[in-house]
């Protein structure tokens, strides 16, 4: 056996055409994770007596990005700006992470994974950007998503600000039509856009959970260096669970 940890990676649905359907995510998630030194495996959307077996399969979890939310689960309803939202895929992911963090298995959010962590842990979220916040600035970047847009600001006593080498600003992708309105209990904000939307949020205890609203996989596909590093650090969290576990 490899020592190479195990990370679920959550997935969509994608219907191409007749012959191309199944589970889908970009192949950017599975490059930084075998580079970062895990193996990935894919976890398609199941029903729950399904979706409960994910958590024991694996050493680490990366909820990946995706579509809009299904506001029932933050108790709103939709907006007539939301986009196309898929409810299965929102019943399994957050099942999912409920059951991955009670059972104590580092959590890698990214960009609806960071939003959906925010649902589960009981915050809700702004549907439509543009028009919910007029003053934002352009979150769905027109240039490539190995590019950068955006800046964003690192609150200097978070985790996050060390696992990007002492980092107070940098420049990041921004490919999100949603954004963490209010912010759960249990997680602490700690990197925000010059609009002030919230870029990354971690557990206020638990260093073994953090999310990110921009797209790191991306950008280490991308050959950025410090967010190949932010890969391995988590991978790094995922291996030490193996270690304890076998
Ligand atoms: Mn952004």
């Amino acid at each position: 056996m490899s020592d190479r940890p195990i990370v679920g990676v959550t997935c969509g649905f994608m219907k191409k055409n007749d012959f191309v359907q199944g589970p889908y995510t970009h192949e950017d998630y599975v490059k930084s994770l075998i580079s970062a030194g895990a193996v990935p495996i894919i976890l398609p959307i199941a029903p729950d007596n399904v979706t409960e077996n994910y958590e024991g399969l694996c050493d680490g979890f990366l909820f990946s990005g995706g579509s809009d939310v299904d506001p029932r689960f933050y108790g709103e309803s939709p907006s007539p700006q939301i986009y196309a939202f898929d409810t299965e895929r929102d019943a399994s992911e957050l099942l999912l992470m409920r059951r991955v963090i009670a059972a104590g298995k580092p959590v890698f959010g990214i960009c609806r994974g960071l939003q959906v962590m925010n649902v589960a842990f009981g915050g809700t979220l702004i549907q439509d950007l543009p028009s919910e916040m007029k003053q934002a600035l352009q979150h769905t970047q027109k240039v490539p998503r190995t590019k950068t847009s955006h800046s964003v600001r690192v609150l200097e006593d978070s985790r996050l600000f060390t696992l990007l080498n002492g980092r107070k600003t940098l420049y990041v992708n921004s490919l999100h039509h949603q954004a963490i309105k209010t912010l759960a209990a249990e997680l602490r904000a700690v990197a925000f856009a010059p609009d002030g939307i919230i870029e990354a949020a971690e557990h206020v205890n638990n260093d073994r959970i953090l999310g990110i609203q921009w797209h790191p996989e991306s950008m280490a596909a991308g050959g950025d260096a410090l967010m190949n590093h932010l890969f391995r650090c988590f991978v790094e969290k995922c291996a030490r669970i193996k270690e304890k576990t076998v």
